[in-house]
């Protein structure tokens, strides 16, 4: 049986010198380049510990946030879809991610108006949620919606509260009855028919993290997270992400993830 979070395959992409100017919600400093390449590292490797083939595309040092290949692009098994970034410096990226995805996806199909950043995209097997944010516009999530339900998927546009990056920023998969989400987004009622684990107060900037078959990566300093993920058939592994998170990096973003041949 296939679950939402069953994958075999990824694409990563190494940081160039220019990450540390990645852009920052909240402003604050840079990170260092060799925490970034470290973190980087390690995350790459726990997605390889946990099963994943993982291509590595070299740096793309014009572009200081590609290596968040999630948001210029979503994966399925049986297609690849080029988004529109919703952000000015982001808006090239995905021409260089079209070639890699052409080789290893039969169909790419290309988001044909607004905008969207794969980050506001959370996929069950149930439904695809497109979250609306400052990044992603109701004319792109609706183009979304509608590719999505070409290739014989439901689709549900949903708000998400202001103060997030991205729907993913707010809200993660556990297993495939189970979302992690603030208290906030749990609020809203988007996942009405999911088990939701609300997080609890003061950690919600813990609230991505990423379950990739058994292992779930997770941030180190969210000891309630790391509570409430036990149970779910996971193994919790804990990451460092004290210099990539300057860069409002999750452990979604980083990497595309996929079932394939
Ligand atoms: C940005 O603002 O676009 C990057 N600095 C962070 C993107 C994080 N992406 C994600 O959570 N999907």
């Amino acid at each position: 049986m296939s679950h939402p979070y069953q994958f075999n395959r990824a694409i990563s992409r190494r940081p160039g010198a220019s990450v540390v100017k990645g852009l920052r919600a909240g402003g604050g400093p840079d990170p260092s380049l060799e925490g970034v390449l470290a973190e980087h590292a390690a995350y790459v490797a726990a997605l390889e510990a946990a099963g994943l083939a993982v291509t590595l595309l070299d740096p793309l040092e014009d572009f200081p946030d590609a290596i968040f290949v999630e948001d210029p692009a979503l994966v399925f098994p049986d297609c690849a879809i080029l988004l529109n970034p919703g952000t000015e410096s982001r808006a090239g990226e995905g021409a260089f991610l079209r070639p890699t995805l052409a080789a290893m996806f039969e169909t790419v199909l290309d988001l044909p108006e607004g905008h969207a950043d794969g980050g506001d995209v959370l996929a069950m097997d149930g439904a695809v949620y497109i979250g609306l944010s400052a990044r992603t516009d109701r004319t792109g999530a609706e183009a979304l919606a509608r590719l999505l339900e070409g290739t014989g998927r439901k689709a549900v546009v949903a708000e998400t509260p202001p103060s997030v990056l991205h729907l993913k920023t707010a809200s993660s998969i556990v297993d495939e009855e189970t979302i992690l989400a603030t208290r906030e987004l749990a609020a809203s009622g988007v996942y009405k028919g999911y088990r939701v684990l609300e997080i609890p107060a003061g950690e919600e900037a813990g609230a991505n993290v990423l379950r990739v078959n058994d292992t779930i990566l997770a941030g180190s300093r969210f000891p309630r997270i790391l509570d409430l993920l036990d149970g779910h058939g996971a193994k919790v592994v804990c990451l460092e992400n004290s210099e990539i998170e300057k860069i409002d990096a999750g452990f979604t973003c980083m990497s595309l993830r996929w079932f394939g041949g």
